[in-house]
C-alpha cells in the first residue's frame, strides 16, 4: 500500500466533461454503462489511467470502436488506455455485485434498497473513471429496475424522463446541470414512504423538498424536514446563499458507514440522523438530526459548488462546514452550551488524536487510505481554525471573505490556501502566519505567567507558545494564536483580544482598579492547552463573575480536574470541602439549567487521560469514582431537591424543558450513588414518557450497577425490539455494564439482533464499550483490548472502514503507563499479523507500531 503525498500533486492530464451513466440494477449482477466525453489537457500525455476497483470489465470502446483485450492494460486498481485523440467518447461497461458489497462503498444494498456512497474514492467501485475531486463533469443518470420492488429510482439533479420498459421494469433519467466531482454522485432505488414539502427561496424560486424513509416511518421525518427548512433560511440570511436546483432529496438508510453524505441534490443519510419522534429520540438526538441536516445542506455551497482540489484539502470543505453547522446550532439554541459541547468533543476526541501515532495536520501531507482522514482533526480542529479566522477578521470581514471566495471559485476545485487568501484579501489582514495552522500537527500549549504591580495597578502577562515534538512535524513554527481574555476586577470585567505570534510575548494592562482575576481563552478562542497557575479562589471568582459562560464552565472543570489529579496521587485523601461548596452553590444558583447541567458533569475519562503522561487507567477510574461518590453522598439531599423541582408533568421540547431534563438527569446520576435515593432511578425509568428520561434512567442503572438493572434492561429490549435505532441505544447502554462484563458482552454479540454488518449496530456495542466503559476496556487482564482486537479482526473482512474507526482507542496508548502500553501494543501486533489486512487498518497499525 503506497502512501500518497500532497507535495506530489499534479493536475489531471485528461478531464471528463460529460458522463452519461446507465444502471441496469440487479442484486448481484448490475450492469453499468458509462459514456464519457474525455479531453486531453496535457498534450504530452498519451496514456489515460482510470481508477477502478472490485469491477468486472465487460467492454471498452473509443469513439464507437470496441477495444480488444490487448489494447488496454487492466489491474486490480486501474484500466490504462493509449490515446491518440484530444477529444473522444469513451464507453465502458462494467458489472458489479451490490448485494455482496459489505464495505458499503460504491453501489450497495441497504436493507431492500440500492444506494451509493462515493466519497472519498467509492465511485471507482462503480465504473472506471478519473475518480479525483478536480475532475468535474456534468452527469446524466438513467436507472432501470423492477417497478414493483423499486418504485423510486433517484439520482442527482432534476428528473428528465421516465418510462416503463420490458419485464416489469422501469427507467428514470436524471440530469444534474452542475459539474461535479465523482465523489458527489448518488443513486438510490427502493420502496419508501415519502414526506414532501416545498421551500420558497429568498429570490422567490420554489424548491421541492423530499425525504424518503423506510415504510411506516414518515411521522419520524417531520423534525428533519423542519430542520432542512431552517437550514435553508439560515444560509440565506447569514451568507446570502440560496439553494440552486429545483429539488432537494434526502434518503434515510440503515446501513451507512458515517453520518450522512452531501451528494448533489440527493443526500443519503444514516437513518440515525433523520428519524426522530418523541417516543424514540432523546433531546440530543433531536439536536443531532438538526445539526447533521444543516451540515449536509451547507455543503451545497461549501463542498459542492466550491470543491476540493485534492483529498489533502478535505478540511477546506469539512472544517468550514462544521464551523457553519456549529454557528447554525448556536443560533438555534444556547450559544454557551453549544460551545461547551464543541470543546468537550475536541478535548475528548481530537486532542488525543493529535497526540497519537495517527496525528496529522488539518491538511494532511501523507495519506495511505483516504477514509482514515475523515477525522476529528480535519473536521473539529478544522472548524476551530475557521473559528479563529472568524475571530481575527471579525464577522463582517468573514462574510466579505466568504463572498469573495464564492466569487473567485464557484464551480472550481480549490485549496485551503485559496480560502485563506480570500479571507485575507477581503479583510485586508495579513494571514500568512495563520496558514501554519494548516501544516502543523499537535495541540500547542500556551503558558502564561501573571505579574501585578500594586503600585501602578498594572497587569503584565508573559505568554509563550510550545509545540509537541511529533514525528509528523519536520520542524515546528510559531502559530498566530488569538487569545480572548476577560479581566475581572471589583469594578466589573473587561474583555480583550490578544494576538500571540511569537514564541514569547508580553502584554500589559494599565489603569486597573485592583488585581484582576484573569480568564484566559474565553469562548475557547484557540484549540490549545493552557498552563496558568490559578488559585481555587480565582477559579471560583470566574465561576461566579465571568461574563463568558464558557469560561465559567471551564473554571469548574479545572477545579474538578485538580481534585481528580489529587486523588490519583493520594487515593485516600479527603475530597476538598471548597470543591463541595462550589458544587453546592452551582446546584442552588439561579440561571440557565442547561449550563448548570454542564457545570455539574465531571470530566470524562478521555479528557482526564489527555492531561496525563504515564498513568494507570484504573487510577483515573478510581479517582473519578471516589469524587463522584463523595459529591453524591455529601450533597445527596440537594441533588434530590433540584431533581424534584425540575420534574415535569408534561413532556415538551422547548429549550427550558430540555434544560430542566438535562439538569434533572445529571442529579439522578449522582443520586444513583446514594443509598437513600437510588430507587428514584427505576421509578423514573418506569414512569418516563419520553426517551431522554427513559434512557437516562436506564444508563444510570447500568453505570451504577443497580439491583433493578436486569428488569429494566429486559423491559427496554422487549418494548423496543422492533425499533432498530432504539435497539442501538440498548446495545450502547449494555456495553457499559460493570459486572460480569465480558460474559455479558459475549451474550450481546451472540444475540439474534446483533450483526457486525450494520455499522450502527457494530459501533453501538463495540465502540460504546471501548469509549464509554474505561473500567473494563482498560481492565488489568488486558481482556478489554483483546475483545476490541477480536472484533476489529472480524470487521477487517467485512467493512475495513468501520474496523479502522473502531481501532482508535487501542492506538491512543501514549498517555498510559508502560505496562498498559505493552498490553495495548500486543493486541495491535496481533491485528497487524493477520492475513489480508485491509489498507485502512494497515496504515493505522503500522503507524502505531513504528
Ligand atoms: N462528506 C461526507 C463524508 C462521508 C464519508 C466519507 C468516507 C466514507 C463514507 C462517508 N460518508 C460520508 C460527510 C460529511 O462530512 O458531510
Ligand atoms: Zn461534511
Amino acid at each position: 500500500f503506497q502512501p500518497r503525498f500532497l507535495s506530489d500533486y499534479q493536475s489531471p492530464a485528461f478531464t471528463i466533461k460529460k458522463v452519461d451513466l446507465t444502471f441496469d440494477l440487479y442484486d448481484n449482477d448490475t450492469l453499468v454503462t458509462a459514456i464519457m466525453q474525455v479531453s486531453r489537457i496535457d498534450k504530452s500525455s498519451k496514456q489515460l489511467r482510470l481508477d477502478g476497483e472490485h469491477l468486472t470489465l465487460v467492454s471498452v470502446a473509443i469513439d464507437g470502436q470496441l477495444l480488444a483485450a490487448d489494447q488496454y492494460q487492466l489491474d486490480d486498481s486501474s484500466l490504462t488506455l493509449s490515446i491518440e485523440q484530444d477529444d473522444f467518447t469513451l464507453e465502458i461497461e462494467t458489472k458489479i455485485d451490490p448485494e455482496n458489497n459489505t464495505a458499503l462503498e460504491g453501489l450497495y444494498k441497504s436493507g431492500g434498497a440500492f444506494c451509493t456512497q462515493c466519497e472519498a474514492e467509492g465511485f471507482r467501485r462503480i465504473t472506471y473513471f478519473l475518480d479525483r475531486p478536480d475532475v468535474l463533469a456534468e452527469y446524466t443518470t438513467t436507472v432501470i429496475a423492477d417497478e414493483n420492488v423499486y418504485p423510486y429510482l433517484l439520482a442527482n439533479g432534476n428528473k428528465i424522463a421516465e418510462s416503463s420498459v420490458e419485464n416489469g421494469r422501469h427507467s428514470v433519467t436524471w440530469h444534474d446541470p452542475f459539474p461535479k466531482p465523482s465523489y458527489l454522485f448518488a443513486l438510490v432505488a427502493g420502496d419508501f414512504d415519502l414526506l414532501s414539502d416545498t421551500y420558497k427561496t429568498a429570490s422567490g424560486r420554489q424548491v421541492a423538498l423530499e425525504i424518503f424513509v423506510d415504510k411506516g416511518n414518515i411521522e419520524k421525518a417531520h423534525h428533519a424536514m423542519a430542520s432542512l427548512k431552517k437550514s435553508m433560511a439560515w444560509d440565506e440570511q447569514t451568507y446570502n446563499l440560496e439553494y440552486d436546483l429545483d429539488i432537494y432529496m434526502i434518503v434515510a438508510v440503515d446501513f451507512f458507514n458515517m453520518g450522512a453524505m452531501e451528494n448533489k441534490g440527493l443526500n443519503v443519510f444514516n437513518s440515525k440522523f433523520v428519524l426522530a419522534d418523541n417516543a424514540t429520540a432523546t433531546d440530543t438526538d433531536f439536536f443531532n438530526v438538526e445539526a447533521v441536516i444543516a451540515h449536509e445542506y451547507f455543503h451545497n455551497w461549501t463542498g459542492n459548488r466550491v470543491t476540493c482540489r485534492d483529498w489533502f484539502q478535505l478540511s477546506l470543505k469539512e472544517g468550514l462546514t462544521v464551523f457553519r453547522d456549529q454557528s447554525f446550532s448556536a443560533d438555534m439554541h444556547s450559544k454557551a452550551v453549544c460551545r461547551i459541547q464543541n470543546v468537550r468533543l475536541l478535548r475528548r476526541m481530537q486532542f488525543p488524536e493529535d497526540a497519537s501515532p495517527m496525528a496529522h495536520p488539518i491538511r494532511p501531507e501523507k495519506v495511505v487510505e483516504m477514509n482514515n482522514f475523515y477525522t476529528m482533526t480535519v473536521y473539529e480542529k478544522g472548524a476551530e481554525v475557521i473559528r479563529m479566522l472568524h475571530r481575527i477578521v471579525g464577522d463582517d470581514g468573514f462574510k466579505k471573505g466568504m463572498a469573495l471566495y464564492f466569487e473567485r471559485h464557484d464551480g472550481h476545485a480549490v485549496t485551503c490556501d485559496d480560502f485563506v487568501d480570500a479571507m485575507a484579501d477581503a479583510s485586508q489582514v495579513d494571514l500568512s502566519q495563520f496558514k501554519v495552522w494548516y501544516e502543523q500537527a499537535g495541540t500547542p500549549t500556551v503558558k502564561v505567567e501573571k505579574q501585578f504591580d500594586q503600585a501602578k495597578n498594572e497587569l503584565t502577562l508573559h505568554v509563550s507558545q510550545h509545540h509537541p515534538d511529533l514525528p509528523v512535524n519536520k520542524t515546528t513554527k510559531d502559530l498566530l494564536i488569538p487569545i480572548a481574555i476577560e479581566l475581572i476586577t471589583q469594578a466589573g470585567s473587561q474583555s480583550h483580544l490578544l494576538t500571540l505570534s511569537q514564541a514569547q510575548q508580553t502584554f500589559t494592562f494599565k489603569h486597573l482598579e485592583n488585581e484582576p482575576v484573569v480568564a484566559l481563552f474565553t469562548d475557547f478562542s484557540a484549540p490549545v492547552k493552557v498552563e496558568f497557575e490559578q488559585t481555587d479562589q480565582a477559579l471560583n471568582t470566574i465561576i461566579t463573575d465571568a461574563k463568558d459562560e464558557f469560561s465559567r464552565w471551564d473554571a469548574c472543570q479545572s477545579l474538578f480536574m485538580r481534585e481528580i489529579f489529587a486523588l490519583i496521587n493520594a487515593p485516600s485523601k479527603a475530597v476538598s470541602a471548597t470543591l463541595l461548596a462550589t458544587v453546592s452553590s452551582i446546584l442552588n444558583s439561579e440561571g440557565d439549567n442547561a449550563l448548570k447541567a454542564e457545570m455539574l458533569t465531571l470530566p470524562s475519562f478521555d479528557e482526564i487521560a489527555e492531561l496525563c503522561d504515564s498513568v494507570e487507567p484504573q487510577a483515573i477510574c478510581r479517582a473519578v469514582e471516589t469524587l463522584k461518590q463523595t459529591i453524591a453522598g455529601e450533597l445527596a439531599s440537594e441533588f434530590k431537591q433540584v431533581f424534584t423541582s425540575n420534574q415535569q408533568t408534561t413532556y415538551s421540547k422547548d429549550a427550558k424543558s430540555i434544560a430542566n431534563r438535562a439538569l434533572k438527569n445529571v442529579c439522578l446520576n449522582y443520586m444513583a450513588r446514594s443509598e437513600q435515593y437510588a430507587s428514584m432511578v427505576s421509578k423514573q425509568y418506569y414512569e418516563a414518557d419520553n426517551m431522554t428520561d427513559g434512557i437516562a434512567a436506564f444508563s444510570t442503572a447500568v453505570i451504577a450497577n443497580l439491583p433493578d438493572l436486569s428488569a429494566i434492561s429486559e423491559h427496554f429490549a422487549n418494548k423496543w425490539k422492533d425499533t432498530t435505532l432504539v435497539m442501538d441505544k440498548w446495545y450502547s447502554v449494555m456495553a457499559q455494564q460493570q459486572q460480569d462484563t465480558f460474559t455479558k458482552l459475549q451474550a450481546l454479540l451472540d444475540s439474534e439482533s446483533f450483526t457486525l454488518h450494520n455499522p450502527n449496530r457494530a459501533r453501538s456495542l463495540i465502540g460504546a464499550f471501548a469509549m464509554n466503559n474505561p473500567q473494563h476496556f482498560h481492565c488489568e487482564s488486558g481482556q478489554g483490548y483483546r475483545f476490541l482486537a477480536d472484533r476489529v479482526i472480524e470487521l477487517n473482512a467485512i467493512n475495513p472502514q468501520v474496523a479502522a474507526r473502531l481501532i482508535t482507542p487501542l492506538i491512543q496508548f501514549g498517555r498510559f503507563d508502560q505496562a498498559t502500553q505493552q498490553k495495548m501494543k500486543r493486541e495491535i501486533s496481533r491485528i497487524a499479523s493477520i492475513d489480508k489486512l485491509a489498507r485502512d487498518l494497515k496504515e493505522k497499525v503500522s503507524a502505531a507500531l513504528s
